[in-house]
């Protein structure tokens, strides 16, 4: 495998993290670009990334203007890195809790799949580290909530450390999706599941952000508990 991949990072808030998961990035293989997505965070990260940018061309940074959430940001990210011609498309949290070193994995990983999805609950096994029990039940359950709503058989459908081949995305209608908290996982895999592409769950250990604030909230919830509906319905419409 020669072609280039993107790793794209959404960030709101994120001073305390960037420059450092930008790096480790970068050091993992030397076919990475790393695309950082700032909704105008007011703690200066995008700031931080213009300057990252001016002495490494592998690091480029779109600005938003406001903070308009996670699955609006990982779409400008992916019509900015098809355009650019990447072959494969990262997801990936700014925050430590999806470790750069398991980027190595992916790459293996994506040559026999169509997605690669970085998974805390493989075969129901949990690879989660210094979260409060609440958290851990609330996402585990979560997961088996969707499964069985929904009929897509992973085990971390809410899981956001992906690789995407750039054919699901130039496949997917990415203009129809309408997700953009944790349910926008679900619906990326939901739709590329239902266009016949191969998805393989690898293991990763995510540990809980030490630096900065969560940006998790009950409206992104409520969210992915209807939206696994909507979905189910739109596959039984023959809309995906
Ligand atoms: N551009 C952009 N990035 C966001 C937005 N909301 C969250 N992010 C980023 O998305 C990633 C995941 O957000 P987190 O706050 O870590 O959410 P989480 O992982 O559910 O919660 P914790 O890990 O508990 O903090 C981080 O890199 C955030 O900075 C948003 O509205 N816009
Ligand atoms: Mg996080």
């Amino acid at each position: 495998m020669t072609e280039r991949a993107l790793v794209i990072v959404p960030t709101y808030n994120e001073r305390a993290n960037i420059t450092k998961i930008v790096e480790s990035v970068l050091a993992q293989d030397s076919r990475l670009d790393v695309l950082v997505v700032d909704d105008g965070s007011p703690d200066g990260t995008g700031a931080i990334v213009d300057e990252i940018h001016a002495r490494e061309p592998r690091v480029n940074v779109i600005h938003r203007a406001a903070k308009m959430g996670l699955g609006t940001a990982y779409l400008a990210g992916f019509r900015w890195g098809l355009e650019a011609g990447y072959a494969y498309l990262f997801e990936m949290d700014a925050d430590f809790s999806h470790d750069p070193a398991h980027i190595p994995a992916f790459l293996s990983a994506i040559e026999g799949a169509d997605v690669v999805l970085g998974s805390r609950y493989r075969n129901g096994k949990v690879t989660v580290v210094n979260w409060p029990m609440t958290r851990l039940m609330l996402s585990y359950s979560a997961n088996v909530y969707a499964r069985a709503v929904t009929g897509l058989q992973l085990y971390d459908s809410t899981g956001g450390f992906k690789c995407f081949r750039r054919e699901v995305l130039e496949v997917i209608d990415l203009g129809s999706v309408r997700s953009n908290g944790y349910a926008f996982q679900i619906e990326m895999s939901f739709r590329a599941w239902k266009k016949g592409f191969r998805i393989v769950e690898i293991p990763i250990v995510f540990t809980d952000r030490s630096e900065g604030e969560s940006k998790m909230s009950r409206r992104i919830v409520r969210e992915a508990v209807w939206m696994v509906w909507r979905l189910r319905w739109w596959a039984m419409t023959g809309r995906l």
